[in-house]
């Protein structure tokens, strides 16, 4: 065992190979403090490489070898036996397998190390303006590596699946410690067994999980945007496309006194509209299974002008709600389809900083009547993003998600206008020489400038060139 220990050193060195009886009793006990068991050390390996040279050093003595992550399981799957007949028992964690990398947008993949805990992971692909479909109050304990060995399920199971449904492939230590697997992400191929799926759920009974190569689903209006695509594609006479979002929808409820349209809440509602088409009945079930196959949610279905007009009061009420709550910013923006996610996951953090929220950093009686409402035409990209709380003389809100908008390649106006209200942003999405071929323009035509001055074209006496957005 001296040995053991001796040659665990040597592979990461003598920091990671931790013995001490208090320490080692810790990882030992698991997270319902119900199963104790017996280990002769833990080790932390630095990387898939010297996690297999462990494996193999513990191979050769016979060591039994128990693979840890977060230790959150509950059934003492990740300490070893109470008992292992004067063999050696070592626990392999993963806690210092943390590498994540960029998240793939085009593939909407992303490769991460055993040891990522689920609430970073999730974190991560929220910046990319994507969603990790496994989530549990564990979060930010319970590894990558833990939650395939599981196969944890979580609270969202329900609408993504489990762990299973999101695990597109794993690189992993056999007992012999060779790393075997794949990470290339293909969705295609079927050249023998699938050790990712035969990996998931597999409890560390079949190899230890270096690293993983996960789906991620589009958050609520990106998702909402692309089902949108996918139901422009397979049914003709389109004629709507409509997100709104939870704050919305409660707005509409509460100032019209309807009741919730599908038997749960969301936080995204897509209404369409098929129009034109000459069997619509087959249509209209073609579309609930479309939506059903893409966002396992609830889908309901309208097909005389009552039923039509009762979905429909939902969307048209929207602004007279959310002006009946308080005087809100109004920023009519677009944003192109593959960037709508990215702008969507920034939106929130974008309109606290403008609000002065989080340079306060706490709660206050202003920041508590913050609200942040967003409904569109989503089909094309524009969204309607609506803040009630911040001071209606304000102006940084407004200007700030509109910088964003054009920060993501969109437009700091979409159907409402430049108006008085954005003529200082206009440099944001049009270049010098387009707003100076406006002016051009303007000049033949009014020549006195007498019409409507102010409006749509900013002052031509500003010194200051208009402000571009950054990304
Ligand atoms: P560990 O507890 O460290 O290990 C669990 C199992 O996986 C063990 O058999 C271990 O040997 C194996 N393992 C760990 N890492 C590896 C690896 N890299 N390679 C191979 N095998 C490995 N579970 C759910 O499914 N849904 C829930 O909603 C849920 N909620 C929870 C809430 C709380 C508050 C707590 C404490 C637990 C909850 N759990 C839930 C249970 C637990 O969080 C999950 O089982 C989780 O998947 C364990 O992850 P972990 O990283 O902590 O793994
Ligand atoms: C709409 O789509 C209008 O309902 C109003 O363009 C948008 O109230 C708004 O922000
Ligand atoms: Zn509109």
């Amino acid at each position: 065992m001296r040995n053991l220990l001796a040659d665990l050193r040597d592979i990461t060195g003598p920091g990671h190979v931790l013995a001490e009886p208090d320490v080692v009793a810790g990882y030992a006990t698991d997270w319902t403090r119900r199963y104790t068991g017996l280990a002769t050390c833990v080790v932390t390996p630095g990387s898939a490489a010297e996690l297999a040279d462990v494996v193999r050093a513990c191979a050769a003595d016979g060591a039994r070898i128990i693979p840890q992550g977060g230790n959150t399981g509950l059934v003492g799957g990740s300490i070893p036996p109470a008992s292992t007949d004067g063999l050696a028992a070592v626990i392999i964690s993963t806690r210092r397998l943390t590498s994540l990398e960029p998240v793939d947008r085009a593939s909407g993949q992303v490769t991460a190390d055993a040891g990522v805990t689920i609430a970073r992971l999730a974190a991560h692909a929220e910046s990319a303006g994507l969603r990790y479909g496994v989530d549990l109050a564990s979060r930010d304990s319970a590894t990558v590596g833990g939650t395939i060995a599981t196969n944890a399920g979580g609270i969202h199971a329900v609408r993504y699946g489990p762990t299973r449904s999101q695990v597109a492939g794993v690189q992993a230590v056999l007992a012999d410690g060779s790393i075997v697997g794949n990470l290339s992400g293909l969705t295609a191929g079927s050249s023998g067994y699938d050790l990712a799926q035969l990996l998931t759920g597999s409890e560390g009974t079949l190899a230890v999980i270096t690293q993983a190569r996960l789906l991620l689903s589009p958050a609520e209006p990106a998702a909402a945007a692309e089902l949108t695509g996918l139901i422009r594609a397979a049914v003709p006479g389109l004629l709507a496309a409509e997100y709104f979002d939870a704050a919305g929808l409660a707005l509409v409820r509460q100032a019209a006194g309807l009741p919730s349209p599908l038997p749960a809440e969301y936080q995204g509602y897509l209404l369409a509209e098929i129009g034109g088409a000459a069997d619509r009945q087959d249509y209209g079930h073609l579309l609930q299974q479309i939506a059903r196959a893409r966002l396992p949610g609830d889908t309901v279905l309208a097909q005389d002008a009552r039923g039509m007009a009762a979905l429909w009061a939902y969307r048209d009420r929207l602004t007279e709600a959310i002006a009946t709550a308080g005087i809100p910013h109004k920023i009519d923006v677009a944003v192109p389809g593959g960037e709508l996610g990215a702008f969507c996951a920034e939106l929130g953090d974008v309109v606290r900083d403008a609000a002065g929220v989080r340079r306060a950093g706490r709660e206050s009686a202003h920041v508590g009547s913050l609200q942040l409402i967003v409904f569109g035409h989503i089909g094309v990209g524009n969204l309607h993003v609506n803040v009630l709380g911040p001071d209606p003389a304000d102006t940084q809100v407004d200007a700030a998600v509109a910088r964003l908008a054009a920060a993501h390649g969109g437009s700091v106006a979409a159907e409402h206008g430049v108006g008085r209200a954005k003529t200082g942003w206009l440099g944001w999405t049009r270049t010098p020489a387009e707003i100076s071929a406006m002016r051009a323009i303007k000049a033949a035509l009014d020549p006195a400038g007498l019409l409507n001055p102010g409006v749509l074209l900013p002052p031509e006496t500003a010194t200051e060139p208009p402000e571009r957005a950054t990304t």
